[in-house]
């Protein structure tokens, strides 16, 4: 969808790789305080990772996206310029996902995006893009979809000030910080009183969602929801989709990330569904999801910056980014129809454990496994 940098796909022999996917320069540091926070990504914390806030000696944060607190009348800097922001443009909410609504296809929820409540930035300049607006969104956000190579050149902020509306907006003194392009990475922002007592309006503070916690499995691939796949866990496939032995970490967290694509290409499918769309979107979010799973493995285990591929993270990077963000449409637009079928009971038809040599196997999920390229032919 967006176009990986041509020197991606190119073969250097340079084994000093020139670019490190978690570089900054130096004088793009970013220094956290209590007023500027420095946003990174924790790519592992879950499907799409968390946000991590470094708010310098002020106070120590450490986890997913975890709950800050600022005062009214304070301004709070989020910079975006580390690397691992590309494709995370911060956003704030009054509930949490903001834009993206309380569920996938939802209707959007109330944003704080009011004059003087918010400002974009990029080089530390007001964004004068004709649909700056209010708050330079429209001209911050559509950046974030280039090139991570051209995304990097410049420096990316977004100010939030805390105005007395906000607070009296605020659902019991808490707001949203949120991720415009992926959901399910929110984070709270406790409002306090500008003499640092607490602040209640009166209203009740809304529930978010429990953050995904990686089991040891999960952790030691870098991937998330996977566990439940491996080789005598629950969702076991009972086939092999690679010959070997299999017997390093690594090639056990990828036999597992095949059987789960495997698995709910399966399940996650209507059967008989006569909608080609629908039909093509329920086998390649498991397709895309593996391949979400398989770049996060490599990036965990496989020391992808010492590859003698040129700019091998960036491409480890932009599968995981764009294929998750995918993924998101893809949801937004089952979930509506009833057709996002997670969780289901549908069970995969298992075959008995294969004795047979390499490469030989027959079994119910190798047809499974090319619906989607089937589905994608059907529409032409
Ligand atoms: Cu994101």
């Amino acid at each position: 969808m967006f176009p990986l940098r041509s020197s991606s796909a190119v073969l250097s022999l340079t084994s000093a790789c020139a670019f490190a996917f978690l570089a900054t320069a130096a004088s793009e540091e970013c220094v956290g305080s209590e007023t500027n926070i420095c946003m990174s990504i924790d790519i592992f914390a879950s499907e799409t990772g968390y946000y991590n806030l470094d708010r310098g000696n002020f106070e120590t944060l450490t986890g997913s996206s975890p709950t800050i607190t600022a005062k009214i009348g304070q301004t709070l800097t989020f910079d975006q310029t580390h690397r691992t922001n590309w494709y995370h443009a911060v956003g704030f909410a009054y509930e949490p996902d903001g834009a993206h609504g309380d569920d996938w296809g939802a209707e959007e929820n109330p944003e704080v995006e009011g004059a003087g409540e918010l400002q974009y930035k990029i080089d530390n300049e007001i964004p004068g893009c004709e649909a700056a607006g209010d708050t330079g969104l429209d001209c911050y956000e559509p950046e974030f979809f280039l090139p991570v190579g051209d995304w990097g050149e410049k420096k990316y902020s977004a100010e939030l000030t805390i105005t007395q509306e906000v607070a009296d907006k605020s659902e019991g003194g808490v707001i949203y910080y949120f991720c415009h392009i992926h959901s399910k990475m929110s984070g709270k922002i406790v409002i306090k009183n500008e003499d640092g007592t607490a602040y209640t309006n009166g209203k009740a503070e809304l529930p978010l969602y429990a953050p995904t916690v990686n089991d040891a499995f999960d952790t030691k691939c870098g991937t998330s929801h996977t566990s439940e796949y491996a080789d005598g866990a629950k969702n076991e496939c009972k086939t092999e989709f690679f010959a070997g032995t299999k017997d390093t970490e690594f090639e056990k967290c990828l036999h597992a990330v095949d059987c789960q694509m495997n698995y709910e290409m399966y399940s996650e499918t209507t059967p008989d569904e006569t909608d080609k769309v629908v039909l093509f979107m329920q086998q390649m979010i498991p397709h895309h999801a593996n391949a979400v799973n398989m770049a996060k493995l490599l990036l965990k285990q496989g020391n992808a910056e010492a590859q003698e591929v040129e700019d091998l993270k960036d491409i480890l990077y932009d599968i995981i980014n764009t294929q998750n963000y995918q993924i998101h449409q893809f949801r937004n637009y089952l979930k509506p129809k009833g057709k996002l079928l997670h969780d289901t009971t549908v069970v995969p038809p298992t075959s008995a454990p294969i004795s047979a040599g390499a490469g030989f196997f027959v079994n119910t999920f190798v047809t499974i496994s090319s619906g989607a390229a089937m589905a994608l032919a059907m529409m032409m």
